[in-house]
């Protein structure tokens, strides 16, 4: 980790410091089980987590020993699992929850000295004009005003943060081929599932009307934003800061401008999640082969 971007309190704090979301602390041998992190590959779910890790481990060649693959840690909160060079873990929903495992694991990997581990947040979102099936990697994280800006309220006063993404990696993660399409374009992080999105379906009667909602998408998707979800200019501002390489690779999981309503029933929504993260192993996979070759 680039000590320099980060706490220098972190070093005092070295001798006891308690990850309690993760169930970690720094009494453990952090080192021995994350030093060699490369890729820390993060979203929502903690099911998607799992998956990820398995699909981690049969593309990188890896295989377990008699108690299979295990989380390390608690669940309570987050779920965490370690494969190779890879780790990979859910972060809940929203900015709050996200913000609390992108301190706890960025701790975790200064203590465990490790050296320049890139973080990709692989999520699902709603797409603009955009269909279901489709990955988009996000070439700007902005926030409700459509600005490239997080900002951090605190009893003190509010903070604003860039969140410019690094172009590189956009770069190398757009050149990946799967069979799924692939557009790079804007990404809307919002505090909100459902108000904050514009959606009619809430339990609350909604206080825009309908072609508040119809003018406010399409202005969105003719300024390029590709897709809506929860997390987006707190990632970006967090590794910006902290001078992690970092990439958002999200799913659509529905059209906004043919609805609102996610159909769990759908039998393709699992392999809409997958198509996203399969980009990214694809890209784990040519990584560490180019670095083998060398
Ligand atoms: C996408 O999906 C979740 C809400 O359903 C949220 O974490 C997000 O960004
Ligand atoms: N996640 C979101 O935040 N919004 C959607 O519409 C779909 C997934």
């Amino acid at each position: 980790m680039n000590a320099e971007s980060l706490n220098p309190y972190l070093e005092q704090l070295r001798k006891k410091d308690v990850l309690y979301h993760l169930g970690l602390d720094t009494k453990m041998d952090l080192k021995k089980t994350f030093q060699d992190t490369k890729y820390v590959c993060m979203g929502g779910s903690a099911e998607r987590a799992k998956h990820f890790a398995r699909k981690a481990a049969e593309k990188l060649g890896i295989t377990f020993n008699a108690d299979g693959l295990r989380h390390i840690g608690k669940t309570e909160r987050f779920e965490l699992y370690k494969v190779g060079p890879v780790i990979s873990v859910s972060h809940g929903m929203g900015m709050g929850s996200l913000g609390i495992l992108l301190n706890e694991i960025t701790k975790l990997l200064y203590y465990a000295e490790c050296d320049s581990p890139l973080y990709i947040r692989i999520g699902t979102s709603g797409g603009i004009g955009v269909d279901p099936g489709t990955v988009v990697i996000t070439d700007k994280a902005l926030n409700e005003d459509l600005q490239s800006i997080y900002t951090a309220r605190t009893l003190v006063g509010n903070y604003d943060y860039p969140t410019d993404l690094d172009q590189e990696l956009i770069k190398q993660l757009s050149a990946i081929r799967t069979q799924c399409h692939l557009i790079v374009g804007h990404t809307a992080g919002l505090y909100g599932f459902y108000e904050e999105q514009l959606r009619e379906d809430g339990a609350l009667p909604p206080p825009y009307t309908e072609e508040q909602i119809l003018h406010a998408l399409e202005s969105a998707q003719r300024q390029n934003v590709k897709n809506i979800e929860m997390e987006a200019p707190e990632f970006a501002a967090f590794c910006l800061r902290a001078k992690i390489r970092a990439a958002i690779v999200n799913a659509i999981i529905i059209d906004r401008l043919r609805g609102d309503q996610i159909d769990s029933d759908d039998p393709k929504l699992p392999q809409y999640s997958d198509n996203a993260q399969q980009i990214v192993l694809e890209f784990i996979k040519n990584t560490e082969e180019k670095e083998a070759s060398h």
